[in-house]
């Protein structure tokens, strides 16, 4: 009984040490990915079948972005870069004003800003517009493939780099969370049965 107090104790400091080390590496892995500003809905939303184009993008964000080179673009179908233009920031919103409407196909619209906390955050959904807009000119056909080239060759090398660095490093902090968390919780209760084991030995 005399020998067996110390025992518990000595182990004690290492055992909260334990417990305390998950958690210490949960809030360092959670306190960026919490802080991550999210979309929570664009107008049109995602998958939405339009009569006709659009008249204006929106998007609408979790918190206040940062009006830091954000940039909307949208794509067609062939994957070629319709219109690349810089959204109005106006606290969690992103608004890009389409000047031309869209001619009648199917798109995706990719957004990148930044992000309350300083990262940048991006994504895409999928918009369709069913008819071309009421207009008999024929040069409106005409006007996006003369654009599109020109277009396509700055927004090209600019936006893929990012595309597929940016995401990575995010989610992989979302999804080593839980594991973070689970790891805590087990360890925690591993701490509680050491504990109680300790004082019953000692009664
Ligand atoms: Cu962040």
């Amino acid at each position: 009984m005399i020998l067996e107090l110390p025992h518990s104790l000595r182990r004690l400091p290492a055992l909260l040490a334990l417990a305390l080390l998950p958690v210490l590496l949960v809030m360092g892995a959670a306190a960026p990915a919490f802080a991550h500003d999210h979309l929570v809905s664009s107008d049109p939303e995602d998958g939405a079948q339009l009569e006709a184009s659009p008249e204006a993008i929106t998007l609408t964000f979790s918190a206040d972005v940062m009006d830091v080179s954000p940039v909307v673009r949208i794509v067609d179908a062939q994957e070629q870069t319709v219109l690349e233009e810089t959204p109005t920031i106006d606290g969690t919103t992103a608004t890009l004003a389409l000047d031309e409407p869209l001619p009648a196909g199917d798109y995706t619209v990719q957004w990148r800003v930044v992000s309350s906390d300083g990262h940048p955050i991006e994504g895409t959904f999928a918009i369709a517009v069913q008819n071309d807009a009421a207009t008999e000119e024929p040069t409106e056909s005409a006007s996006p493939a003369e654009e599109s080239p020109a277009v396509e060759t700055t927004a090209a090398p600019s936006s893929e780099p990012a595309a597929e660095a940016a995401p990575e490093v995010e989610e992989g902090n979302d999804a080593l969370l839980p594991v973070f968390l689970g790891l805590g919780v087990i360890v925690v209760i591993g701490v509680v049965i050491a504990l109680r084991a300790g004082r019953s030995g000692r009664r």
